[in-house]
């Protein structure tokens, strides 16, 4: 009886931290420098100078990281990106992978 309440105990305190995904804006040739800026502005909440950074390495790297989320935000911010930039005539593609 005791022993079953100690089993009991124990798999309360098993606790699962959600997995985070990293989510990657990814370079082309066609997206305007601003416009990448609005969407890391609007999207992901960086600050101008923040949000000009990462679209410069982004420009000269390839991809660059715009945060870390679970994975119901990521996708949701995956699927923000690529319909705003849709919208605006523009190609720009993002990504998400696990951490
Ligand atoms: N390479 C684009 C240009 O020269 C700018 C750009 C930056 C596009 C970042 C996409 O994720 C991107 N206009």
């Amino acid at each position: 009886m005791e022993n079953n309440i100690e089993f009991d105990l124990q798999d309360e305190i098993k606790i699962a931290f959600p997995k985070k995904y990293k989510v990657y804006l990814l370079n082309d040739d066609y997206t305007s420098m601003d416009f990448v800026i609005d969407i890391l502005i609007s999207i992901f909440h960086k600050s101008y100078q923040e949000a000009e950074n990462i679209m410069l390495d982004i420009h000269k790297r390839e991809r660059g990281l715009c945060g870390l989320f679970t994975h119901e935000i990521a996708e949701t911010k995956v699927m923000q990106v690529i319909k705003n930039a849709k919208e605006n005539g523009f190609p720009l593609k993002a990504t998400m992978e696990e951490e």
